[in-house]
């Protein structure tokens, strides 16, 4: 498979519902899609980088720069015998995996289309349908919080996960509790406490969580593992597992009991391919995390999630809760036992629609090797 031409797209698209977390608030979802050509086929992939650095230092900014000037030159013109050797080819470019995993997922994509295969088959997955869970952003009021949680239910999402931040948590927990009794519940405070904050965490155990979802600081393993001594809530970690060898430290400091993976914040699916084995070797269950994609980055959490051990339902959840109309067809939507079935075409199976992605471009450039 060789990599002929790359193009980027600068996009924006206004949110269904607005996104708050503890980074504050969103009504539109700016990112980077990425289109690659080789082998008289296309592959699609889609950076996960906002448009801020809050979640991560990455930004749309920085991604199309290390695209356009970094990674472009080292995969253009390539041969590349199977889209796993693409990120070890990047490997002199440091950091920078949101960047990474635009054109690193693209070549899948581009790779399974070439071959025929979904990229499901390509990537070793083993179900046909994934289970679905939906992230709940911080809301206005309680009332709020409740008429969507009940929302969401009734649309038949496994499970729910809320954003926490100080001052918006243990209510907010009580309540749902209160309301719809046992349901799957988790929270994620994206970083926003710190081990002061220690004894408050601990107040969540009687609520019997699925999971917190890293709680303390971006770059910071140890004080989780501190802290999951103190709490009887089983610690995932999201930020902080930036690489393998990062989530292989954090396993063996018992800092989580739970792997959220996001390919985008490691570098794309070969090294998402490697922290879920990681994970099954050590017995920690996976979920697939959600980062607000269009329906392709969506499509390719999908495919990821078929793979064994993603036993707990993912923030990937149908197109209408996110962008409509989404820029691919049919729409991603689940069926009312809360599962969405992974798509069985060539690639990541779906259609992009290009004049949707024309309307949301803000700015695109083509790259071609230079003979
Ligand atoms: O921390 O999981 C997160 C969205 C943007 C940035 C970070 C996160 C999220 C989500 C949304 O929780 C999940 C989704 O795509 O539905
Ligand atoms: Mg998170």
């Amino acid at each position: 498979m060789k990599i002929e031409k790359i193009e980027l797209f600068l996009c924006r698209l206004p949110l269904v519902q607005f996104f708050e977390t503890s980074f504050g608030r969103s009504y539109d979802r700016t990112f980077v899609l990425v289109r690659v050509e080789g082998d008289g086929h296309e592959g699609w992939g889609e950076s996960v980088a906002e448009a801020n650095p809050y979640y991560s230092s990455e930004t749309t900014e920085t991604v199309w720069h290390i695209i356009e000037g970094f990674i472009a030159p080292l995969v253009l013109g390539q041969a590349f015998e199977h889209p796993r050797d693409v990120f070890p080819a990047l490997r002199r470019v440091r950091g920078h995996n949101m960047a990474k995993a635009g054109v690193e997922m693209a070549a899948w994509d581009l790779y399974a289309r070439i071959t025929g295969q979904s990229l499901a088959t390509v990537l070793g997955g083993t179900r046909d349908r994934i289970a679905s869970g939906v992230s709940i952003g911080i809301q206005d009021s309680y009332g709020q919080l409740l008429e969507k949680v009940e929302r969401e239910l009734a649309a038949g999402y496994q499970r729910i996960k809320i954003k926490i931040k100080p001052g918006w948590d243990l209510e907010a927990v009580e309540r749902i509790r209160t309301k719809f009794g046992n349901i799957p519940l988790q929270v994620d405070a994206n970083a926003a406490y710190s081990l002061d904050d220690t004894d408050l965490l601990a107040r969540l155990d009687p609520y019997g969580l699925l999971l917190i979802e890293q709680p303390l600081d971006y770059d910071d393993v140890m004080d989780h593992a501190v802290l999951q001594k103190q709490i009887k809530t089983p610690v995932c970690l999201d930020e902080s597992i930036h690489t393998v060898r990062i989530a292989r430290d954090a396993i063996e400091a018992r800092a989580c009991q739970i792997i959220n993976i996001k390919p985008g914040r490691v570098g794309g699916h070969r090294a998402s391919i490697e922290l879920h084995d990681l994970c099954a070797a050590h017995g920690i269950p996976v979920w697939h995390g959600g980062m607000l994609e269009s329906g392709i980055g969506r499509a390719h959490n999908i495919h990821l999630a078929s793979l064994p051990n993603f036993t707990l339902p993912g923030d990937i959840a149908a197109s209408k809760r996110y962008y409509q109309p989404d820029l691919i067809e049919p729409a991603i939507e689940i069926s009312a036992d809360g599962t969405i079935a992974v798509p069985t075409g060539p690639g990541i199976g779906v259609n992009i629609v290009r004049d949707r992605i024309d309307r949301a471009t803000l700015r695109h450039i083509a790259l071609e090797a230079t003979p």
